[in-house]
């Protein structure tokens, strides 16, 4: 209904400064390496496939002096590459491509969601995740911006003011972003999320209704008339660390194989998806098995948004 082109626009976000944990910045090499672009070229999806060959490598980004900004570690590299990509997603975006953005870390994820919402004013998100990624400047605990993303896209708590993001402003509002997967939040996140009554469904209520039930209420939620345009911004840690032992905050009790899959064949049904981050894969995490195993899903991930069925 949105994307003019069978095209898909790549942003390899190689970073790491939205977490301490190296590693993350190799997350879209071995993606790529994995056939990740082939695989969307092949004849089962046919995609005309573009790799954003400019994108810089995220170090070569990196300032040479970054103080804190409050309790906010590395803002002036993670406000850097993080528009960075917003201007690559936006281009995707125009030119009526899918935007697919891998990574890398989860902070990113305000580049991402504000370059397709520059597009598509009427943006709807997906944040599938085992965090909420929702502190503010004043609730962040780590200092970590990863944790951080949903905040500035809303404009929450200070956000709109913080010193090197001035670029970036808030373009969701809480009834705009439904989560997935949740088991793993900040006691001041709770809060955001109670008080602006974001539809929100952890992984208790994935296993009280079924992930097709969830799928259903969480599509009734963000597009009832499914008309909206829509972003899923996914975190590889949604899924079980048996199922994704490679990424950096792994959190037992996560969703499955299948359940990963399915919500990205229901998002495809919709017709309505014009953009998906697939973000959090660090190679340097475990062992050699368990990365193959990583990427080979996540690529698989990738492929069932983009149109993969099963039969
Ligand atoms: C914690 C924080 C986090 C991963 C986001 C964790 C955040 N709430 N972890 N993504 N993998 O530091 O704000
Ligand atoms: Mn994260
Ligand atoms: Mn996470
Ligand atoms: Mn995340």
């Amino acid at each position: 209904k949105f994307l003019k082109r069978r095209a898909v626009g790549v942003v390899p976000a190689a970073f790491s400064g939205g977490q301490p944990k190296r590693g993350v910045e190799t997350g879209p090499g071995h993606l790529i390496e994995f056939g990740l672009l082939e695989q969307l070229q092949s004849e089962d999806l046919g995609y005309e496939v573009t790799l954003d060959e400019s994108f810089p490598p995220c170090d070569s980004l990196r300032p040479a002096s970054d103080p804190l900004v409050g309790r906010l570690r590395n803002a002036r590299w993670v406000s850097s590459v993080s528009q960075r990509v917003f201007s690559s997603v936006r281009d995707t975006c125009a030119k009526g491509a899918f935007a697919l953005t891998i990574g890398g870390d989860h902070s990113v994820g305000m580049g991402t969601v504000a370059g397709s919402a520059s597009v598509y004013g009427d943006l709807r998100v997906v944040w599938v995740d085992a965090h909420a990624d929702i502190n503010t400047p004043e609730t962040t605990i780590s200092g970590n911006l990863h944790g951080c993303p949903v905040s500035f896209l809303l404009g929450l708590g200070g956000t709109t003011n913080v010193a090197h993001f001035e670029w970036l402003r808030p373009c969701l509002t809480p009834d705009r972003i439904v989560y997935i997967g949740l088991r793993d939040l900040d006691p001041g996140e709770k809060k955001i999320i109670r008080s602006l009554g974001i539809k929100a469904f952890s992984m208790h209520e994935v296993d009280k209704w079924g992930i097709g039930r969830v799928m259903e209420m969480a599509l009734d939620h963000i597009a009832p008339k499914r008309d909206k345009p829509i972003h899923l911004s996914f975190d590889v840690d949604a899924l079980d660390p048996t199922v994704i032992p490679a990424t950096g905050t792994p959190v037992r009790g996560g969703l499955t194989f299948r359940e990963g899959h399915y919500i990205c064949e229901a998002l495809h049904e919709t017709g309505l998806l014009v953009a998906m981050d697939l973000m959090e894969v660090n190679p340097l995490i475990g062992d050699q098995g368990g990365l193959l195993q990583t990427v080979s899903i996540g690529c698989g991930l990738v492929r069932s948004a983009l149109g993969e069925t099963l039969l």
